[in-house]
């Protein structure tokens, strides 16, 4: 079981600073101990490089904040996931915002024919220049990978789309801004809200996400945004939202999709440590990943 690990320390896609030393916080936190302790053979390969933006120009091009810096960091972990997935090594990245995933997405689903994505968080990252109330680009990242927002972001890696509406999950969602609800609606995109879970229950919704996902897909790439989870339970993100999803449902999904076997790529993002308490999220996201990778079984 190879596995690589890439941290991409990117702040840039939202407006609260110090995400990006979520990688530093998740490995202080003992993520290699913890999958080396899983019998993985584990090779971090380390930060991402981020260029700095110029602080004169905070919004540029369609009032996208740090354009330039998102696509440009974007298209380099593009071709370092692209490649790990080349040499059969499974791909995890540690955000960083949430906009990491827009170079996550175009690096993996070269790939596959139907790449499906499961989007674990409170938002639907869905938004487009026209609809984002923030100009965030980690509000974007789901929308870009459909093919809908400014090229820089849709063409990174040469092509776009890079998944289909049919071919993603959302789980956890309570915070969909209108134009993210229009776009699930238009879609078809299969949303699990709050509202979902507590009617069926985590084992029935993440059973019947991997079951849609097994008929349609040929490799599912998991992005977990600890936002998706209760603030209480992961205080240190930089868009909280109330009533999310617990650690004990979250720790029961990451051993259900264990079982299933279904993924072929994870990322763990938005892990902010300077709003954290004692590196709490960090530690979090270690646990999950152990679940996610079969803690449970050894
Ligand atoms: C909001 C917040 N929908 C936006 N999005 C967040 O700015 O587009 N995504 N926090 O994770
Ligand atoms: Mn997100
Ligand atoms: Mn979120
Ligand atoms: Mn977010």
């Amino acid at each position: 079981k190879n596995m690589s690990i890439i941290g991409v320390p990117m702040d840039l896609g939202q407006s609260r600073r110090g995400v990006d030393m979520g990688p530093s916080a998740i490995r202080y936190a003992g993520l290699l101990e913890k999958l080396e302790g899983l019998d993985y053979n584990v090779d971090d390969l380390g930060d991402v490089p981020i260029s700095r933006p110029d602080s004169r120009h905070e919004r540029q091009d369609g009032d996208l904040r740090n354009l330039k810096q998102v696509a440009d960091a974007s298209l380099k972990l593009a071709e370092m996931v692209d490649q790990e997935v080349s040499d059969k090594r499974f791909p995890l990245v540690l955000g960083g915002d949430h906009s990491i995933a827009i170079g996550s997405l175009a690096g993996i689903s070269k790939h596959y024919e139907n790449l499906g994505v499961i989007w674990y968080d409170a938002h639907g990252d869905l938004n487009s220049a026209e609809t984002s109330p923030s100009g965030n680009i980690h509000g974007m990242p789901l929308a870009v990978s459909l093919g809908i927002g400014h090229e820089r972001l849709t063409n990174i890696h040469g092509y776009s789309p890079k998944i289909k509406p049919e071919n993603i999950v959302i789980i956890g969602a309570r915070s969909l801004d209108p134009g993210e609800k229009k776009l699930i609606k238009e879609r078809g995109i299969q949303v699990y809200s709050m509202h979902e879970v507590d009617r069926m229950g985590m084992t029935n919704v993440i059973s019947e996400a991997i079951e849609y996902l097994k008929e349609r897909t040929d490799g599912v790439h998991l992005s977990l945004d600890l936002d998706g989870l209760d603030p209480d339970e992961a205080p240190g993100v930089g868009t909280p939202v109330i009533g999310g999803l617990s650690y004990r449902e979250s720790h029961l999904a990451m051993e259900i999709l264990q079982e299933s076997a279904i993924l072929t790529s994870a990322e763990f993002v938005e892990v902010n440590p300077i709003l954290d308490e004692k590196n709490k999220t960090a530690t979090l996201a270690v646990g999950l990943i152990g679940s996610l990778f079969g803690e449970k079984l050894k």
